[in-house]
């Protein structure tokens, strides 16, 4: 396998007057040349990696210095149990417990990585394919799957987790965490706030607005883009002509990295500095972590229409569980029995979530109509005492039966 996406710079046409410019007969004497006001806000060429996707280690380097094993330890638990969360919410949509899941198979290193790079005391904003993200933080998993259960509200108390609701309308969540951040940093406390954002809705509005307000106002805000290559179907090479979505950051004057996002190591040793940037007071930083999606869009979703096999075949191959699993082992901190512990975790993890998930919910339709407003219009009243008496009805001819 060649190396993630990574679009070649074109080549600056030269025109004639440039070319004269350039001359020997004309050309000036040397003067020192104009700072260059890129420096310091550019991605690396080649996204950072510390482990090659046969789990072997590159050389150490400074600028991302590798984690303490101990964290390394938690992300592989973490990235075990997260994977087993994620097959049993797919397998949820199957048996109608779920309206919709999006699964991030693949996309463990990102998803645990980036929430493992933050603090409790953190803000954390996702979209609607965090939810392993958001059981690695430690929210409990049947709260984290309300919003896909189909429930008006998102399950958890946002301000106790300190985690907005998963965002489905792409890229408002950027917004939201710039905002967040500034207030945040104006009432004089260190907290960050990091967003996640795929690669499509780097296309959208709000992605550059949140950005470049945090830029301006400094707002301690990570930016990480999942690079997974799809868009639903439309491929990255169909969504943008940028050199690498990293290189959105320059822009703004916002420093930038790219990460291999399979390679759990380098994702959690590239957000930890992205976070501590932002924490320092430098403003925001922007991350993007190329990965994959090794599963459809969502479970309504046939990924087969638009993209082949081989292609998902190749991807297997850098399977960032197996890739972190291989590493701790041959460095000695990881063995069959731990192993074998963290796999028993994950299978009771999971037939707990069933469990609980099997249970049938009480739901009052008429919550709907809860907290839409402070002072309710004169047609959300009438609206809630239609169905208040559609209820009845159906109540009373219950009761007939
Ligand atoms: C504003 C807005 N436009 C369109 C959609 C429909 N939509 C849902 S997911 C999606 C694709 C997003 O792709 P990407 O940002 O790469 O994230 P991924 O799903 O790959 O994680 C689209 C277009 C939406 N939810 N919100
Ligand atoms: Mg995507």
């Amino acid at each position: 396998m060649g190396p993630p996406h990574v679009q070649e710079v074109p080549a600056v046409t030269t025109t004639p007057q440039a070319v004269r410019r350039a001359s020997p007969r004309t050309r000036r004497p040397a003067t020192q040349a104009a700072p260059d006001p890129s420096a310091g806000l550019l991605p690396h060429a080649e996204p950072v990696r510390l482990l090659n996707p046969d789990g072997t280690p590159l050389p150490a380097r400074k600028d991302y210095p590798e984690p303490p094993v101990e964290a390394l330890r938690e992300l592989y638990r973490r990235m075990v149990v997260g994977r087993r969360f994620d097959v049993q919410a797919t397998a949820l949509t199957k048996q109608g417990r779920l309206a919709v899941y999006p699964s991030s198979r693949g996309q463990e290193a990102c998803q645990v990585g980036a929430v493992l790079a933050v603090r409790d005391t953190d803000w954390v904003f996702p979209t609607y394919r965090e939810s392993m993200a958001l059981v690695a933080r430690g929210i409990d998993p049947v709260e984290v799957l309300t919003l896909l259960r189909g429930d008006w509200h998102c399950g958890y108390d946002p301000t106790q987790v300190r985690t907005a609701p998963q965002c489905t309308p792409l890229a408002t969540q950027c917004v939201h965490a710039a905002g967040l951040a500034y207030g945040e940093a104006y009432q004089g406390r260190d907290t960050v706030a990091l967003a996640f954002i795929g690669d499509g809705a780097t296309s959208e509005g709000d992605f550059h607005e949140g950005i470049n307000f945090a830029a301006v106002f400094k707002a301690p805000v990570v930016y990480f883009v999942q690079n997974n290559r799809y868009a639903i179907s439309v491929p990255l090479s169909r969504q943008t002509a940028a050199p690498s979505l990293a290189y959105k950051g320059v822009g703004y004057g916002v420093p930038s990295e790219q990460v291999d996002g399979n390679d759990p190591v380098a994702v959690l040793a590239v957000l930890t500095r992205a976070v501590a940037h932002a924490r320092a007071g430098n403003g925001p930083f922007l991350v993007e972590a190329h990965t994959y999606r090794m599963e459809p869009h969502t479970n309504a979703d046939d990924a087969s229409r638009y993209r082949d096999g081989a292609e998902v075949d190749a991807w297997r191959d850098r399977d960032p569980v197996t890739r972190l699993e291989t590493y701790l082992r041959a460095r000695g901190v990881l063995d069959d029995a731990v192993v074998a512990e963290v796999a028993e975790q994950a299978e009771a993890y999971a037939a707990e979530l069933r469990t609980r998930m099997n249970e049938q919910p009480t739901v009052d339709p008429l919550s709907l109509f809860d907290h839409v407003y402070a002072e309710p219009t004169p047609q959300l009243i009438e609206q809630r005492e239609q169905v208040r008496a559609e209820l009845a009805a159906a109540r009373d001819e219950e009761g007939d039966a």
